[in-house]
């Protein structure tokens, strides 16, 4: 089959008639990105302001990585764990040591990640902490997000995430984000296992947590013997001006979960990575999936990681992300729509002068894809700027120029 879409609405059409209506996109339709940009059909260029929820972080069709998958999908594709392959070993003796653990549990997307992480916090609570069959509990906070499987709704607060798909898996204490009482109460209760969180809430828009809370809750969990797990997926890889957001505060995660920009937005790739007395609570036949560890996604992510290393994308991220905040906080000094900026690297987020439930977020980042500018809301008054982290200097400057540009015509109206 030949892709003859030629122009936007064709495709928007399309998508309307035959696939299920489980998104609600911007109106634009991309047909090419390279780096920090994305094309249209129509040939009009972007500033990628989204980088697909921080998975393209190294930037789109980066040649180092397609170098990778297109040499490895010539020799060998897919295997199943069935059979050993030449590649999985070498990826996963890369990849713990980049992160400094043991040992890896590949998996393909982020929700199966967590999936695994919670699977691993509960065997080793019975198995380890001597919790009684079937009482494990896990922590989480209200706000999170950490994929769309069956059992993490359940413990979502957000009714579009969660309603009319019960019942709801059991096991989960819900606690205020930011709130150490909190936790320490919550880890103080009967068959506590583990607390899973998100360094930074990216869904609940952006929401940096005080100074050392990463560091006191890690200690916390220490304390009471339970599991600190960092779900990473978004976080992770350089986003947030480390390679990982704990590393803000020196914390080491019991379990470490990781996705998106591991493959550069090339391929599903997820990892779940933790010491040898967690991670061998899991024996075969336990847990696994048909991709996870394919020689495909191990090629690929082994190539997304050196660029993260080579081309300094940490360091990157943190230096454009202090230009970006300094630019935009002297800006909205000047008006009154946008309350805030705030973010760590290069996740940021913008608070506007308005209800959630407004349509304002959605009508700026209309009004900035006109200007050459994807961004898209979470919540209806706060819009997220995640690009690539390959972006240079200049760009971000003239990034900067169009969300100024587009904020200052969008309160004459
Ligand atoms: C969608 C949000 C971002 C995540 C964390 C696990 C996952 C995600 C911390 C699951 C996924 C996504 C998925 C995307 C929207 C998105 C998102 F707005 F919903 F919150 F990035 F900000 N943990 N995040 O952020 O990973 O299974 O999707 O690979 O379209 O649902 P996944």
């Amino acid at each position: 089959m030949e892709f003859t879409i030629k122009n936007s609405q064709e495709a928007i059409d399309l998508e309307n008639k035959y696939g299920a209506h489980n998104y609600h996109p911007l109106p634009v339709v991309l047909s090419k990105g390279k780096g920090a940009k994305v094309w249209d059909v129509e040939g009009n260029e972007y500033f990628d302001f989204l980088s697909a929820y921080s998975a393209v972080n190294q930037g789109h069709s980066h040649p180092h990585i397609l170098k990778a998958l297109t040499a490895q999908a010539e020799k060998l594709t897919l295997t199943s764990r069935a059979f050993y392959n030449d590649v999985l070993g070498q990826y996963e003796e890369f990849v713990s040591k980049f992160f400094g653990f043991d040992k890896v549990l590949p998996m393909n997307t982020g929700a199966e990640a967590v999936e695994t992480a919670i699977k691993l916090c509960r065997k080793w609570a019975y198995e380890k902490r001597g919790i009684p069959e079937d009482q494990a509990q896990i922590i989480v906070c209200d706000g999170n997000f950490h994929g769309r499987t069956t059992t993490i709704i359940s413990f979502s607060n957000d009714p579009v995430a969660y309603e009319n798909f019960g019942p709801y898996t059991p096991g989960f204490i819900r606690i205020p984000y930011n709130d150490l009482e909190a936790l320490e109460a919550a880890l103080g209760q009967d068959n506590v296992a583990g607390f899973l969180v998100e360094p930074i809430q990216g869904e609940a828009g952006v929401f940096v947590p005080d100074e050392g809370y990463l560091a006191s809750a890690s200690a916390l969990c220490t304390k009471y013997n339970s599991l600190f797990i960092a779900d990473e997926v978004q976080t992770g890889i350089a986003r947030t001006g480390k390679l990982l957001a704990v590393d803000h505060e020196n914390v080491k995660p019991d379990v470490l979960i990781l996705g998106k920009a591991l493959s550069g937005g090339v391929y599903p790739v997820s990892a779940v990575l933790a010491n040898n007395p967690v991670m061998e609570v899991i024996q075969p036949g336990q847990h696994g999936s048909t991709y996870g560890g394919n020689p495909l996604a191990c090629a690929v992510a082994v190539a997304a990681l050196e660029v993260v290393q080579d081309e300094k994308l940490a360091e990157r991220a943190e230096a454009l992300g202090q230009q970006f905040r300094k630019r935009l906080t002297d800006f909205i000094a000047t008006q009154d729509l946008v309350l805030k900026v705030r973010g760590k690297g290069l996740m940021n987020a913008i608070l506007i002068n308005d209800s959630e439930d407004s349509t304002t977020a959605w009508d700026l980042c209309v009004a900035f894809k006109e200007n050459g500018l994807l961004a898209k809301p979470t919540h209806g008054n706060i819009i997220r700027f995640a690009p690539p982290l390959v972006m240079t200097a200049e760009q971000i400057d003239a990034c900067c120029d169009i969300i100024e540009k587009t904020i200052a015509a969008f309160t004459k109206k």
